[in-house]
């Protein structure tokens, strides 16, 4: 473990939020995290380098109070995460990166006490304080059959993520950069359990005025039906304005809904953040 000659100072630890980190290089991080997922990080750590919090209780908490090892750590997670004893909306974690902030290897650290110990890259440090971003509460939605088919994979922009067969899935913090005046060619592609192909009918779903549903003018999208990949040019409407949203896929054997909160009948419904830029 490295961190010894880390940025560990708070003087070169940028205390970001979702708003201001789309001008700086932690946007190119994407390591977003909500409340819960925040605290999950501080757990993370806890369990996999808690030599690493106690140094930055030393940084941030009164130096001349005697505190153990222990006491530090809570003491330093009342302060990053609570308030009153409760959650923060805008409780601070930390990020990782290399010198520069980025994060060229696109490694992350857990964001929950049960993730696995992951070593830091040999050129990573803690690069910020990050503040935890919650997006609004979206309609809950899943498909009632994942025995035959599901979503395999979903490419978009810098976004690439292969998974399994569930019947709802939230990718928070899996996040494709858009840029609100380019259009992206999503790929998306079928799974089966049987290897039978079935035709798939797919939706995209992007709450492009980032108010809490997909279900104004514009945010839904046929995006197709097929057995293999499908390919979809996907374009933010006019007026659509910077910060961070949700994408709603579903694939459906069934012909899925224009509705993204109705069940689907057999096939999966994936969640991914958009950061519009
Ligand atoms: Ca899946
Ligand atoms: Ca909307």
């Amino acid at each position: 473990m490295k961190m010894k000659n880390t940025l560990f100072t708070l003087s070169a630890l940028w205390v970001v939020g979702a708003q201001s980190a789309v001008a700086t290089t932690i946007f190119e991080s994407k390591d977003i995290l909500t409340p819960q997922q925040a605290l999950g990080r501080y757990q993370w750590l806890q369990t996999c380098y808690p030599s690493l919090l106690i140094e930055l209780a030393d940084q941030i908490l009164d130096p001349t109070i005697p505190r153990s090892g222990e006491q530090k750590q809570e003491e330093l997670k009342q302060v990053l995460l609570y308030k009153n004893n409760q959650l923060k909306s805008d409780a601070k974690y930390i990020t990782f990166g290399d010198e520069n902030g980025q994060n060229p290897q696109r490694w992350y650290a857990g964001k929950s006490p049960t993730d696995s110990c992951v070593s830091i890259p040999s050129d990573y440090a803690v690069s910020a304080l990050m503040i935890a971003s919650e997006l609004p509460q979206y309609c809950a939605v899943a498909s009632r059959e994942k025995g035959y088919e599901f979503i395999k994979s979903v490419t978009v922009s810098d976004l690439a993520n292969e998974s399994g067969a569930t019947f709802y899935s939230n990718y928070v913090g899996k996040a494709a950069k858009v840029y609100k005046d380019r259009s992206y060619q999503l790929a998306l592609t079928p799974g089966f359990v049987n290897n039978e192909k079935y035709p798939e009918t797919w939706h995209v779903f992007v709450d492009w005025n980032r108010d809490g549903d997909f279900s104004d003018t514009d945010e839904t999208h046929f995006a197709g039906v097929s057995d293999s990949t499908v390919n979809y040019q996907l374009t933010p409407p006019a007026g659509t304005q910077p910060g961070l949203t949700k994408m709603r896929i579903t694939m459906d054997y069934l012909g899925g809904s224009n509705d993204a909160c109705k069940e689907i009948d057999s096939g999966e419904v994936e969640d991914y953040m958009f950061y519009i830029k």
